[in-house]
Protein backbone atom coordinates (compact mmCIF):
# COMPACT_ATOMS: atom_id res chain seq x y z
CA UNK A 1 0.00 0.00 0.00
CA UNK A 2 1.05 3.26 -0.56
CA UNK A 3 1.89 5.39 2.14
CA UNK A 4 1.17 9.37 2.08
CA UNK A 5 1.56 11.95 4.49
CA UNK A 6 -1.10 13.50 6.95
CA UNK A 7 -1.56 17.32 6.61
CA UNK A 8 -0.09 17.40 10.59
CA UNK A 9 3.35 15.46 9.14
CA UNK A 10 3.42 17.81 6.38
CA UNK A 11 3.19 21.18 8.11
CA UNK A 12 5.39 20.07 11.14
CA UNK A 13 8.12 18.86 7.79
CA UNK A 14 7.88 21.67 5.83
CA UNK A 15 8.83 23.74 9.30
CA UNK A 16 11.68 23.02 8.43
CA UNK A 17 12.23 25.37 5.25
CA UNK A 18 11.63 28.36 7.94
CA UNK A 19 15.15 27.72 9.99
CA UNK A 20 13.72 30.53 12.73
CA UNK A 21 9.83 29.24 12.95
CA UNK A 22 9.14 28.44 16.72
CA UNK A 23 5.96 26.21 15.21
CA UNK A 24 3.67 28.75 15.66
CA UNK A 25 2.10 29.54 12.11
CA UNK A 26 2.20 25.55 11.89
CA UNK A 27 -0.40 25.53 15.01
CA UNK A 28 -2.19 28.04 12.99
CA UNK A 29 -2.90 25.85 9.97
CA UNK A 30 -3.36 22.86 12.32
CA UNK A 31 -6.00 24.65 13.91
CA UNK A 32 -7.65 25.59 10.35
CA UNK A 33 -7.29 22.00 9.19
CA UNK A 34 -9.08 20.59 12.57
CA UNK A 35 -11.83 23.44 11.82
CA UNK A 36 -12.32 22.25 8.52
CA UNK A 37 -13.28 18.99 9.37
CA UNK A 38 -15.49 19.84 11.88
CA UNK A 39 -17.54 22.18 9.53
CA UNK A 40 -17.28 19.39 6.60
CA UNK A 41 -19.47 17.09 8.71
CA UNK A 42 -21.87 19.39 8.89
CA UNK A 43 -22.30 20.57 5.48
CA UNK A 44 -22.05 16.31 4.75
CA UNK A 45 -25.23 16.26 6.70
CA UNK A 46 -26.46 19.33 4.56
CA UNK A 47 -29.46 17.13 2.57
CA UNK A 48 -30.25 15.48 6.06
CA UNK A 49 -32.17 19.08 6.89
CA UNK A 50 -35.67 17.21 6.02
CA UNK A 51 -35.09 14.70 8.37
CA UNK A 52 -33.18 16.91 10.98
CA UNK A 53 -34.97 20.30 10.69
CA UNK A 54 -34.51 23.21 8.67
CA UNK A 55 -32.07 25.69 9.65
CA UNK A 56 -33.58 28.25 12.64
CA UNK A 57 -35.75 24.99 13.67
CA UNK A 58 -34.91 23.02 16.35
CA UNK A 59 -34.42 19.11 15.49
CA UNK A 60 -35.06 15.94 16.80
CA UNK A 61 -32.43 15.88 19.38
CA UNK A 62 -33.65 19.06 20.57
CA UNK A 63 -30.83 21.08 18.94
CA UNK A 64 -31.30 24.36 16.95
CA UNK A 65 -29.81 24.51 13.37
CA UNK A 66 -27.88 26.84 12.63
CA UNK A 67 -27.49 27.89 9.36
CA UNK A 68 -24.67 26.70 7.94
CA UNK A 69 -22.43 29.90 7.09
CA UNK A 70 -22.63 30.82 10.26
CA UNK A 71 -22.16 27.89 11.72
CA UNK A 72 -18.99 27.49 10.09
CA UNK A 73 -17.85 31.55 11.07
CA UNK A 74 -18.03 29.97 14.52
CA UNK A 75 -16.29 27.19 14.34
CA UNK A 76 -13.33 28.69 12.23
CA UNK A 77 -13.35 31.78 15.21
CA UNK A 78 -13.56 29.07 17.91
CA UNK A 79 -10.37 27.22 16.57
CA UNK A 80 -8.48 30.50 15.90
CA UNK A 81 -9.06 31.69 19.71
CA UNK A 82 -8.56 27.87 21.35
CA UNK A 83 -5.11 28.14 19.44
CA UNK A 84 -2.99 31.01 20.71
CA UNK A 85 -1.44 31.80 17.88
CA UNK A 86 -4.19 34.58 16.51
CA UNK A 87 -4.53 37.86 17.67
CA UNK A 88 -7.06 39.44 15.34
CA UNK A 89 -9.66 37.40 12.91
CA UNK A 90 -11.40 39.52 10.43
CA UNK A 91 -14.47 37.48 8.58
CA UNK A 92 -16.89 38.02 5.76
CA UNK A 93 -19.73 37.35 8.22
CA UNK A 94 -18.72 40.04 10.83
CA UNK A 95 -19.04 43.35 10.20
CA UNK A 96 -16.14 44.70 12.39
CA UNK A 97 -12.66 42.65 12.82
CA UNK A 98 -12.33 40.06 16.36
CA UNK A 99 -9.90 40.84 18.03
CA UNK A 100 -8.76 37.61 20.32
CA UNK A 101 -8.14 39.25 24.01
CA UNK A 102 -7.46 35.82 26.01
CA UNK A 103 -4.30 35.08 28.29
CA UNK A 104 -2.69 33.07 25.17
CA UNK A 105 -3.33 35.15 23.10
CA UNK A 106 -1.31 37.66 24.41
CA UNK A 107 1.60 36.93 22.37
CA UNK A 108 -0.06 35.93 19.03
CA UNK A 109 1.66 37.78 15.69
CA UNK A 110 -0.87 36.26 13.38
CA UNK A 111 -3.75 37.78 11.59
CA UNK A 112 -6.21 35.53 9.74
CA UNK A 113 -8.64 36.84 7.34
CA UNK A 114 -11.21 34.08 6.40
CA UNK A 115 -14.17 33.64 4.09
CA UNK A 116 -15.95 31.15 6.61
CA UNK A 117 -18.06 29.51 3.87
CA UNK A 118 -17.93 30.75 0.27
CA UNK A 119 -20.67 29.73 -1.79
CA UNK A 120 -23.25 28.88 0.85
CA UNK A 121 -26.32 29.61 -1.62
CA UNK A 122 -25.04 26.37 -3.28
CA UNK A 123 -25.73 24.44 -0.36
CA UNK A 124 -28.91 23.89 -0.79
CA UNK A 125 -28.80 21.96 -4.22
CA UNK A 126 -25.54 20.18 -3.32
CA UNK A 127 -22.90 22.18 -5.05
CA UNK A 128 -19.25 22.43 -4.09
CA UNK A 129 -18.40 25.10 -1.35
CA UNK A 130 -15.79 26.29 -0.10
CA UNK A 131 -13.81 28.00 3.24
CA UNK A 132 -10.51 30.63 1.84
CA UNK A 133 -8.36 31.74 4.40
CA UNK A 134 -5.24 34.36 4.53
CA UNK A 135 -2.53 34.73 7.12
CA UNK A 136 -0.76 38.10 7.43
CA UNK A 137 2.38 38.57 10.65
CA UNK A 138 1.10 41.68 12.60
CA UNK A 139 3.38 44.72 12.01
CA UNK A 140 3.14 46.52 14.85
CA UNK A 141 5.50 44.53 17.82
CA UNK A 142 3.32 45.93 21.24
CA UNK A 143 0.30 46.62 22.30
CA UNK A 144 -3.16 45.29 21.05
CA UNK A 145 -2.91 44.56 17.24
CA UNK A 146 -5.08 47.37 15.30
CA UNK A 147 -6.48 47.96 11.87
CA UNK A 148 -2.95 49.21 10.66
CA UNK A 149 -2.36 45.38 11.38
CA UNK A 150 -4.71 44.32 9.43
CA UNK A 151 -5.21 46.26 6.17
CA UNK A 152 -1.88 45.32 4.94
CA UNK A 153 -1.66 44.21 0.87
CA UNK A 154 -2.19 40.58 -0.83
CA UNK A 155 1.60 40.51 -1.05
CA UNK A 156 2.42 40.43 2.93
CA UNK A 157 0.94 37.37 3.15
CA UNK A 158 2.80 34.56 5.05
CA UNK A 159 0.21 32.01 4.21
CA UNK A 160 -2.82 31.36 2.17
CA UNK A 161 -5.28 28.33 1.49
CA UNK A 162 -8.96 27.17 0.72
CA UNK A 163 -10.77 24.13 1.53
CA UNK A 164 -13.37 22.67 -1.14
CA UNK A 165 -16.12 20.41 0.04
CA UNK A 166 -17.35 18.76 -2.81
CA UNK A 167 -17.45 15.36 -4.02
CA UNK A 168 -13.96 14.98 -1.89
CA UNK A 169 -13.30 17.26 1.39
CA UNK A 170 -9.52 18.94 0.06
CA UNK A 171 -7.36 21.45 1.84
CA UNK A 172 -4.76 23.57 -0.47
CA UNK A 173 -2.87 26.10 0.95
CA UNK A 174 0.62 27.79 0.62
CA UNK A 175 3.30 29.56 2.59
CA UNK A 176 4.87 30.82 -0.10
CA UNK A 177 7.26 27.85 -1.13
CA UNK A 178 4.56 26.19 -3.52
CA UNK A 179 1.22 25.24 -3.07
CA UNK A 180 -0.17 21.55 -2.08
CA UNK A 181 -3.49 19.81 -1.70
CA UNK A 182 -4.81 17.45 0.74
CA UNK A 183 -7.91 15.09 0.49
CA UNK A 184 -9.39 14.03 3.73
CA UNK A 185 -10.03 10.82 3.83
CA UNK A 186 -13.08 10.34 5.73
CA UNK A 187 -11.88 6.88 7.15
CA UNK A 188 -8.99 7.71 9.01
CA UNK A 189 -10.30 11.53 9.43
CA UNK A 190 -7.05 13.08 8.27
CA UNK A 191 -6.38 15.10 4.97
CA UNK A 192 -3.75 13.20 3.31
CA UNK A 193 -1.36 14.99 0.85
CA UNK A 194 -2.39 14.04 -2.49
CA UNK A 195 -2.14 16.73 -4.74
CA UNK A 196 2.10 17.85 -3.95
CA UNK A 197 3.36 21.02 -6.07
CA UNK A 198 -0.03 21.83 -7.88
CA UNK A 199 0.74 23.55 -11.17
CA UNK A 200 -1.76 25.75 -12.62
CA UNK A 201 -1.35 25.09 -16.61
CA UNK A 202 0.00 27.89 -18.65
CA UNK A 203 -2.93 27.47 -20.91
CA UNK A 204 -6.37 26.63 -20.32
CA UNK A 205 -9.51 25.76 -22.60
CA UNK A 206 -11.96 26.79 -19.64
CA UNK A 207 -13.39 30.18 -19.09
CA UNK A 208 -15.51 31.02 -15.91
CA UNK A 209 -17.61 34.08 -15.16
CA UNK A 210 -21.52 34.31 -15.03
CA UNK A 211 -22.31 35.43 -18.45
CA UNK A 212 -26.09 36.68 -17.15
CA UNK A 213 -24.83 39.76 -16.98
CA UNK A 214 -23.14 40.23 -20.17
CA UNK A 215 -24.81 43.15 -20.74
CA UNK A 216 -23.32 44.54 -18.32
CA UNK A 217 -19.70 44.03 -18.28
CA UNK A 218 -17.30 46.18 -19.44
CA UNK A 219 -16.23 46.16 -23.27
CA UNK A 220 -13.00 44.95 -22.57
CA UNK A 221 -14.71 41.64 -20.72
CA UNK A 222 -16.72 41.21 -23.52
CA UNK A 223 -14.27 41.72 -26.44
CA UNK A 224 -12.83 38.49 -24.33
CA UNK A 225 -15.30 36.27 -23.82
CA UNK A 226 -15.89 36.67 -27.48
CA UNK A 227 -12.05 35.82 -27.93
CA UNK A 228 -13.41 32.75 -26.03
CA UNK A 229 -15.92 31.70 -28.82
CA UNK A 230 -14.20 32.38 -31.97
CA UNK A 231 -12.96 28.89 -33.41
CA UNK A 232 -9.10 29.12 -33.97
CA UNK A 233 -7.29 26.12 -34.48
CA UNK A 234 -3.97 27.20 -33.54
CA UNK A 235 -5.58 28.30 -29.97
CA UNK A 236 -8.13 25.43 -29.50
CA UNK A 237 -10.67 27.69 -29.58
CA UNK A 238 -13.60 27.62 -28.68
CA UNK A 239 -13.03 27.24 -25.31
CA UNK A 240 -15.54 25.85 -23.07
CA UNK A 241 -17.40 27.54 -20.32
CA UNK A 242 -17.55 26.70 -16.56
CA UNK A 243 -19.22 28.54 -13.76
CA UNK A 244 -21.10 26.90 -10.31
CA UNK A 245 -21.63 30.26 -8.42
CA UNK A 246 -18.74 28.99 -6.29
CA UNK A 247 -15.57 30.55 -6.29
CA UNK A 248 -13.54 28.12 -4.67
CA UNK A 249 -15.38 24.90 -7.05
CA UNK A 250 -14.28 27.13 -10.32
CA UNK A 251 -10.86 28.26 -9.44
CA UNK A 252 -9.53 24.96 -8.15
CA UNK A 253 -11.17 23.30 -11.42
CA UNK A 254 -9.44 25.58 -13.16
CA UNK A 255 -6.19 25.68 -10.89
CA UNK A 256 -6.00 21.35 -12.10
CA UNK A 257 -6.73 21.66 -15.96
CA UNK A 258 -6.42 25.62 -16.72
CA UNK A 259 -8.61 28.13 -16.96
CA UNK A 260 -9.40 31.57 -16.15
CA UNK A 261 -11.70 32.51 -13.73
CA UNK A 262 -13.28 36.14 -13.97
CA UNK A 263 -15.65 38.71 -11.87
CA UNK A 264 -15.29 41.92 -13.58
CA UNK A 265 -16.92 45.16 -12.43
CA UNK A 266 -20.35 45.33 -13.06
CA UNK A 267 -23.32 48.15 -13.69
CA UNK A 268 -24.57 46.74 -9.98
CA UNK A 269 -21.50 45.90 -8.45
CA UNK A 270 -19.00 49.09 -10.09
CA UNK A 271 -16.44 47.89 -7.61
CA UNK A 272 -16.85 44.09 -8.46
CA UNK A 273 -18.51 41.45 -5.74
CA UNK A 274 -15.68 39.46 -4.63
CA UNK A 275 -13.73 40.78 -1.37
CA UNK A 276 -10.07 41.81 -1.61
CA UNK A 277 -9.09 40.50 1.88
CA UNK A 278 -10.13 37.03 2.14
CA UNK A 279 -11.40 36.41 -1.26
CA UNK A 280 -9.56 37.68 -4.06
CA UNK A 281 -5.77 38.02 -2.28
CA UNK A 282 -5.69 34.31 -0.86
CA UNK A 283 -6.84 33.09 -4.01
CA UNK A 284 -4.33 35.15 -5.81
CA UNK A 285 -1.65 34.28 -3.47
CA UNK A 286 -2.35 30.43 -4.24
CA UNK A 287 -2.88 31.14 -8.07
CA UNK A 288 0.55 32.93 -8.24
CA UNK A 289 2.55 29.88 -6.26
CA UNK A 290 1.31 27.60 -8.60
CA UNK A 291 2.90 29.90 -11.20
CA UNK A 292 -0.80 31.36 -12.65
CA UNK A 293 -1.45 35.04 -12.72
CA UNK A 294 -4.35 36.97 -10.87
CA UNK A 295 -5.18 40.70 -11.73
CA UNK A 296 -8.05 43.05 -11.73
CA UNK A 297 -8.15 44.05 -15.16
CA UNK A 298 -4.87 46.39 -14.89
CA UNK A 299 -2.80 45.66 -11.90
CA UNK A 300 -2.23 42.66 -9.93
CA UNK A 301 -4.65 41.99 -7.44
CA UNK A 302 -1.73 41.41 -4.98
CA UNK A 303 -0.38 44.37 -4.85
CA UNK A 304 -3.68 46.33 -4.63
CA UNK A 305 -3.89 48.65 -1.29
CA UNK A 306 -6.02 47.75 1.26
CA UNK A 307 -8.01 50.41 2.31
CA UNK A 308 -11.38 48.68 3.83
CA UNK A 309 -11.69 45.50 5.85
CA UNK A 310 -14.37 44.36 3.11
CA UNK A 311 -13.40 46.30 0.45
CA UNK A 312 -14.28 44.70 -3.04
CA UNK A 313 -12.17 44.23 -6.38
CA UNK A 314 -12.69 42.73 -9.82
CA UNK A 315 -10.65 39.76 -10.28
CA UNK A 316 -9.23 37.92 -13.22
CA UNK A 317 -7.28 34.80 -12.31
CA UNK A 318 -5.87 31.79 -13.18
CA UNK A 319 -3.80 30.22 -16.34
CA UNK A 320 -1.05 32.80 -17.14
CA UNK A 321 -1.48 33.08 -20.76
CA UNK A 322 -5.38 33.85 -20.66
CA UNK A 323 -5.33 36.47 -18.04
CA UNK A 324 -2.51 38.18 -19.62
CA UNK A 325 -4.94 37.99 -23.48
CA UNK A 326 -7.80 39.17 -20.88
CA UNK A 327 -5.82 41.97 -19.40
CA UNK A 328 -5.04 43.30 -23.06
CA UNK A 329 -8.35 43.39 -23.91
CA UNK A 330 -9.08 45.22 -21.03
CA UNK A 331 -6.46 47.83 -22.06
CA UNK A 332 -7.10 47.97 -25.08
CA UNK A 333 -11.17 48.51 -24.99
CA UNK A 334 -12.08 49.65 -21.04
CA UNK A 335 -9.26 51.74 -20.97
CA UNK A 336 -9.76 54.46 -17.34
CA UNK A 337 -12.96 51.50 -17.33
CA UNK A 338 -15.75 52.85 -19.34
CA UNK A 339 -16.26 55.94 -17.40
CA UNK A 340 -18.32 57.03 -20.20
CA UNK A 341 -20.49 53.54 -19.49
CA UNK A 342 -20.94 53.49 -16.07
CA UNK A 343 -20.80 57.51 -15.60
CA UNK A 344 -18.76 58.64 -12.49
CA UNK A 345 -17.57 54.93 -11.55
CA UNK A 346 -13.77 55.28 -10.53
CA UNK A 347 -12.83 52.31 -11.55
CA UNK A 348 -9.01 52.05 -11.23
CA UNK A 349 -7.97 52.29 -7.54
P1 LIG B 1 -20.58 34.71 -1.23
O1 LIG B 1 -19.29 35.01 -0.49
O2 LIG B 1 -21.72 35.56 -0.75
O3 LIG B 1 -20.89 33.25 -1.25
O4 LIG B 1 -20.34 35.22 -2.74
C1 LIG B 1 -19.20 34.81 -3.41
C2 LIG B 1 -19.61 33.96 -4.57
C3 LIG B 1 -18.46 33.32 -5.28
O5 LIG B 1 -18.13 32.08 -4.71
C4 LIG B 1 -19.04 33.15 -6.67
O6 LIG B 1 -18.06 33.04 -7.64
C5 LIG B 1 -19.86 34.39 -6.83
O7 LIG B 1 -20.22 34.81 -5.52
C6 LIG B 1 -21.14 34.15 -7.59
O8 LIG B 1 -21.80 35.35 -7.76
P2 LIG B 1 -22.90 35.54 -8.89
O9 LIG B 1 -24.08 34.72 -8.44
O10 LIG B 1 -23.18 37.00 -8.90
O11 LIG B 1 -22.33 35.03 -10.17
MG1 LIG C 1 -17.62 34.65 -0.18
Amino acid sequence: MKVTRTLGQFIIEKQADFPYAKGELSRLLRDIGIAAKIVNREISKAGLVDILGEAGTTNVQGECQKKLDIYANEQFISALQSGGECCIVVSEENDEYIYIDSEISKDAKYIVAIDPLDGSSNIDVNVGVGTIFSIYRRKSVEGKATLEDVLQRGTEQVAAGYVIYGSSTMLVYTTGKGVNGFTLDPSIGEFCLSHPEMRVPEDGMIYSINEGYYAHFPDGVKKYIKYCQVEDDATNRPYTSRYTGSMVADLHRNMIKGGIFIYPITASAPKGKLRLVYECNPMAYIIEQAGGKASNGYQRILELEVTDLHQRSAIFIGSENMVKKAEEMMTCFSPQVMKKNFEGVAVIQ
